[in-house]
C-alpha cells in the first residue's frame, strides 16, 4: 500500500501525541489499541492543566470570579459538545461519566416513566456489556421483556431481514450501537431510528465508536438519545455525554440525588432544575468538560470526514493483508467496516496474540471485547483486535502484520 494518502494524516498528527513517541519492550510503540482508548494531544493535555492553574473553582454554587470561570467553562463545554453531534440546544446534552453512565441514566429514567411488565426492549446481539446489562436489569425491575436484534454470521451484519417481525407496538425502547467495538460494522442507524419511531418506540444509539471518527449529526439521524464516551475522542476519561432530543429529558424523573440538581429543598421533598443540570447532582467534572472541549476542537481541525477515510483505509489494508494468513478467522464486515479489525487464529489464544505482539511493541487487545455474548454465538472465546486512529500511520500497519505473521508461523496450527 502507498504511503501518501494514510500516511500523511500518521505523520503530520504524530508529534502532537508524546505518548507515542516510546519504546516498549526495547521496540518503537505502534498503538492500535484506539477503540478501548484513545491518546491525548497536547492541547488536551494543556486545556486541563491550564484549567487547574488558572480557574479551578467549583461551578454555580460560587459567586466569586474563580467560580464564575469555572461555570463559564463548563457551560461553553456542553456548548462545543452540542455542536459536535449537530445537538439543536446545549439543553439537550447532559454531562456523564462516559456511554456506560448515559446508557444507565436512559435506561434508568425511560423505566421509571415509560416502562411496564409486558412491555418490550429491543437491543441488538453485538451490543457492548454496557447497552445490554443495563436492559437486563431494567427487564428484571420493571418485568418488561429484552429481545435481541440476532447477528447473522462472523461477517456481523444485523439481521435486518427480522426486524420489522420483532419491532411491534408492544416494543417501547429500541437500543443499538452504531459502530459495533468487536466487529467493526457500522448500523444503518438512521434507518433503524426512523423504524423504531413509526411503530412509537423511544430510540437510543451508543455512540462510543462512532462520534469521534465521522460526522455524527443527531438531526439527521434523528434518535432520541445519544451516549458516548470522551476518552475514545482524544478526550479524557471520566467525562461524556448523554444527548437528549428535544424536551425529552423534562419528562424524565431524575436519575441521582444530591446538590446542583435542585431549586429547592425541603424536609418534605425537593424541586428539582430544570434539565439538563437536572441530570447532574454533585460537584460535576469541570476539568474533564475543558479537556473535552480541547478534544473536540482537535479532531475537527482535522475533520471527521478525514478521519474516517483514514481509519477505513488502514482497515481495509489490514483486513486484506491478514485474511490471506492461514488458519485465520476475520470477524465483521467484508467492506464498508470501520476502523479496526478482530481476527481469530486457530491454536493461539488472543491474550497470546496480544502478548506476543507486546513483546514487539505492538499494543493489540485480545479478549470478548465486552461483548461475550457475541464471541459465544460466533462460536469463539474471543478475538484479538486491531483499532486504527488517525495518527496512525501504515508503516505501522506493515510491521503489525510483519509480527502477527510470525506469530501466527511460530505458534498457530498452520503454522
Ligand atoms: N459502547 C461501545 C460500542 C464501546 O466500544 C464501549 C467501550 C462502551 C460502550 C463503553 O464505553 P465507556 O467509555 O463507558 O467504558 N469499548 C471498549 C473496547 O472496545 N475496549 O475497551 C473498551
Amino acid at each position: 500500500m502507498t504511503n501518501t494518502s494514510t500516511g500523511l494524516l500518521g505523520s503530520r498528527t504524530r508529534k502532537d501525541f508524546p505518548i507515542l513517541d516510546q519504546k516498549i519492550n526495547g521496540h518503537p510503540l505502534i498503538y492500535l489499541d484506539n477503540a478501548a482508548t484513545s491518546q491525548k494531544p497536547r492541547t488536551v493535555v494543556e486545556a486541563i492543566k491550564s484549567y487547574y492553574e488558572h480557574d479551578n473553582a467549583n461551578v454555580h454554587r460560587g459567586i466569586h470570579e474563580l467560580s464564575n470561570r469555572a461555570t463559564l467553562a463548563y457551560e461553553s463545554a456542553r456548548e462545543r459538545t452540542a455542536r459536535f453531534v449537530n445537538a439543536r440546544s446545549a439543553r439537550e446534552i447532559v454531562f456523564t461519566r462516559g456511554t456506560t453512565e448515559s446508557i444507565n441514566l436512559v435506561a434508568s429514567c425511560l423505566a421509571e416513566s415509560i416502562l411496564k411488565p409486558g412491555d418490550k426492549v429491543l437491543i441488538t446481539e453485538m451490543e457492548h456489556h454496557s447497552n445490554m446489562v443495563p436492559w437486563q436489569l431494567i427487564a428484571q425491575r420493571t418485568g418488561a421483556e429484552l429481545l435481541y436484534l440476532p447477528v447473522e454470521d462472523r461477517e456481523g451484519n444485523l439481521a435486518l431481514d427480522r426486524l420489522d417481525g420483532m419491532l411491534t407496538s408492544d416494543v417501547k425502547i429500541f437500543s443499538c450501537v452504531h459502530i459495533s467495538n468487536s466487529l467493526g460494522t457500522v448500523n444503518p442507524v438512521k434507518d433503524l431510528c426512523a423504524k423504531a419511531r413509526s411503530v412509537g418506540a423511544i430510540s437510543i444509539i451508543d455512540g462510543a465508536q462512532s462520534v469521534g471518527h465521522q460526522p455524527v449529526d443527531v438531526q439527521d439521524i434523528d434518535c432520541d438519545f445519544l451516549a458516548f464516551s470522551g476518552h475514545k475522542i482524544c478526550g479524557p476519561t471520566g467525562i461524556g455525554a448523554l444527548y437528549a432530543k428535544g424536551d425529552l429529558l423534562d419528562e424524565l424523573p431524575p436519575y441521582h440525588g444530591g446538590g446542583e440538581m435542585i431549586a429547592e429543598v425541603d424536609f418534605s421533598g425537593s424541586v428539582y432544575k430544570d434539565p439538563p443540570h437536572k441530570f447532574e447532582a454533585g460537584t460535576v467534572n469541570m476539568a474533564g468538560a475543558v479537556g473535552l472541549a480541547a478534544a473536540m476542537d482537535y479532531v475537527d481541525s482535522i475533520g471527521r470526514e478525514v478521519i474516517w477515510e483514514h481509519d477505513a483505509k488502514l482497515a481495509d489494508y489490514f483486513y486484506r493483508e491478514i485474511s490471506r494468513f492461514p488458519g485465520t478467522l476475520l470477524f465483521g464486515p467484508k467492506e464498508k467496516r470501520a476502523g479496526l479489525v478482530s481476527f481469530f487464529m486457530e491454536g493461539i489464544h488472543s491474550h497470546d496474540i496480544v502478548t506476543l505482539a507486546d513483546q514487539k511493541g505492538v499494543a493489540l487487545r485480545g479478549g470478548h471485547h465486552c461483548t461475550q455474548p457475541l464471541m459465544k454465538k460466533l462460536g469463539v472465546s474471543g478475538t484479538a483486535r486491531a483499532s486504527f486512529y488517525f495518527y496512525n500511520h501504515v508503516d505501522e500497519i506493515d510491521r503489525c502484520l510483519e509480527i502477527l505473521e510470525r506469530i501466527q508461523k511460530r505458534f498457530g496450527d498452520h503454522g
